[in-house]
């Protein structure tokens, strides 16, 4: 199976006052070409779409314009939220667009997000992990696990310890953490 791997795309930043717009909408354009081209089986997003968790106009009109492309492309497309995004802002509309192939996973939740692919050598489980907190997976975690979870690298181990993997399948995870 053929996956494309993006990350950190920032979309919205600025270097000393300079907007990097034009270069972002230009790779895009770039990446949609490539698609084309290389026919991955599914597109990976991980993390970072936007530089600010409230991003500028431009900025989400240009995000959107891509997701409209990659829908008409028909690759199913997995994005998760990094740490510069805002985890909900970003997956506003996603249980809409998931009829459309886009899959969020924006907050996490305590429950394992997931999109299951199948080739010709069976399937293919994409587990989505958003950015996650500490204090966020402490929420979610009973009592007991919740009381070892004292730093980043307890939350992403109980996070990652929840995930129903299956042994006689291919599992992908897709993150973005300090760990
Ligand atoms: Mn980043």
């Amino acid at each position: 199976m053929k996956l494309l791997h993006l990350s950190d795309l920032h979309l919205g930043k600025k270097l000393n006052e300079f907007s990097l717009y034009e270069d972002q909408k230009y790779i895009l354009q770039r990446i949609v070409q490539m698609i084309c081209a290389k026919q991955p089986d599914c597109v990976l997003l991980a993390g970072d779409i936007y530089d600010k968790p409230v991003p500028p106009a431009e900025a989400v009109v240009l995000f959107d314009d891509f997701l409209n492309q990659l829908a008409e492309l028909k690759v199913p497309v997995c994005i998760i939220s990094g740490n510069h995004d805002s985890a909900e802002r970003l997956a506003f509309g996603a249980q809409l667009m998931s009829g459309s192939g886009i899959h969020f996973a924006g907050s996490y939740n305590g429950e394992e997000q997931k999109l299951v692919l199948e080739d010709e050598f069976g399937r293919v489980n994409i587990f989505l992990l958003p950015f996650l907190k500490p204090a966020v997976v402490k929420h979610w975690a009973p009592e007991e696990a919740a009381a070892e979870i004292t730093g980043y690298h307890d939350a992403v181990k109980y996070a990652v310890s929840q995930l129903q993997l299956a042994q006689d399948e291919r599992n992908v995870l897709v993150a973005h953490q300090f760990v």
